[in-house]
């Protein structure tokens, strides 16, 4: 782990993109549409009533508000952080930059705080509270230290106020006990920091479909994610495999991992067993992971170009996530898999409040009358909760 050097510290700026903007204020002061041409009352207080594309015209702000989020995340306060989730998720939905502040004025979930940053960057192009955490030592080196696979803000905590600052140092510390995943973290910590592309995703598609059929001939494989939502790079690449036997989905995910691991592409992996038990539906834990059989992986994808001579490899190591649910599931499945987790969380939350349903990754359940509603499409489900359809790519809120 030799390549551990001091630029990768928390002593230096973090590339955020947000600099960029916050510098040249100028980059999204192209609007064209006034976005109170749409009425305002239009803009639903719940994600899964609006249609948010990737294509953000309020960047400038959205960036800002989720590095006020993040900090908040990264010191363990959820509930604050996800106001500010909230509010950069409303602008996202915008058809246009916000030109004036009186344009915040009826959308929802914009508070006092939020309403104070937006007014701030419209004014001096940058927010003084968000450069404040940019430069915050804490804020870089909790960053710095959560990027790891297997490193959560806990960890990261631990770490930081043990006064180590980069990795050099908690690589050395004798006292820090590094678990399997962290390990992998660390060791395979400059391929799966880069983002991976949307090419290596459907290079990926094509081995786990093969392994997948090799495994079980008439079983199927889809993406979900943030790829299946139209994303271009992704933290990670998500699979979800429909097996069309009863019980198959129990055994899918041991033989694929079986087959890599001949394969020689695999180079981490963590097999979760189904929990699932169709007796404790509904669930009422809904921030919870869903318990079908999953895997957490490391894979290895070949280059199409020649040799990475520095590295020495030919290849790339890149986070794959695979998720086997039983096929009378894989609709509320699929919807989960697919996010945003912002979405997600409307989508449940809406159900919950204005329609008496219970809605998770496992099922649809309507209280009133106590039964389970059956979907075979996503378009089914959102058509129980009396819902217009959102498309995958229209969720990333
Ligand atoms: N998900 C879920 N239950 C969880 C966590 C996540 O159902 N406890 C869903 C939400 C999105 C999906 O799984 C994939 O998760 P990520 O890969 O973390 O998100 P992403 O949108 O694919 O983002 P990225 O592009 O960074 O991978
Ligand atoms: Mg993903």
């Amino acid at each position: 782990i030799s390549w551990f050097t001091e630029s990768m510290s928390a002593g230096r700026p973090v590339p955020v993109e947000i600099r960029h903007y916050i510098q040249n204020p100028a980059v999204d002061q192209r609007s064209c549409t006034h976005p109170s041409a749409k009425p305002e009352s239009a803009v639903s207080p719940y994600a899964c009533q609006r249609r948010t594309t990737l294509d953000n015209h309020n960047k400038i702000f959205t960036d800002a508000l989720e590095v006020l989020a993040e900090n908040l995340e990264l010191s363990g306060n959820q509930g604050p952080s996800l106001a500010f989730r909230k509010a950069a998720s409303v602008l996202k939905s915008l058809p246009a930059a916000l030109r004036r502040q009186e344009e915040t004025q009826h959308l929802p979930c914009l508070g006092e705080h939020s309403r104070a940053i937006i007014e701030e960057i419209s004014e001096c192009g940058s927010s003084s509270r968000v450069e404040e955490i940019l430069n915050d030592e804490r804020y870089r080196t909790m960053k710095l230290f959560s990027s790891v696979f297997g490193v959560g803000p806990k960890t990261a905590e631990n770490w930081f106020c043990r006064g180590l600052r980069t990795f050099e140092q908690v690589l050395s510390e004798p006292s820090v006990r590094l678990n399997r995943m962290q390990t992998a973290g660390f060791l395979f910590y400059e391929d799966i920091s880069k983002p991976v592309s949307r090419t290596e995703a459907s290079a990926l598609k094509i081995i786990v479909e093969e392994a997948v059929i090799c495994v079980n001939p008439s079983a199927t494989v889809s993406i979900t994610g943030g790829f299946r939502r139209g994303k271009e790079f992704g933290h990670d690449v998500d699979f979800i495999i429909k097996t069309p036997e009863a019980g198959q989905e129990d055994v899918i995910l041991p033989a694929v991992i079986k087959r890599f691991k001949s394969q020689n592409i695999l180079l981490y992996s963590d097999l979760q067993e189904s929990t699932f038990d169709l007796r404790k539906l509904p669930t009422h834990c809904f921030d919870a992971m869903d318990h079908f059989g999953k895997c957490f992986l490391i894979m290895k994808l070949k280059h199409e170009q020649e040799m990475d001579a520095r590295a020495g490899k030919d290849w790339k190591a890149v986070r794959v996530d695979l998720v086997a649910p039983p096929l009378e599931r894989f609709t509320y499945a699929l919807l989960g898999w697919t996010g945003s987790t912002l979405f997600l969380r409307d989508l449940r939350r809406f159900a919950r409040l204005e329609r008496g349903k219970l809605l998770d990754n496992h099922a649809l359940y309507d209280k009133a009358t106590n039964t389970f509603l059956p979907a075979n499409t996503e378009e089914d489900i959102f058509a129980h909760l009396g819902l217009e359809y959102i498309e995958p790519w229209q969720r990333n809120a």
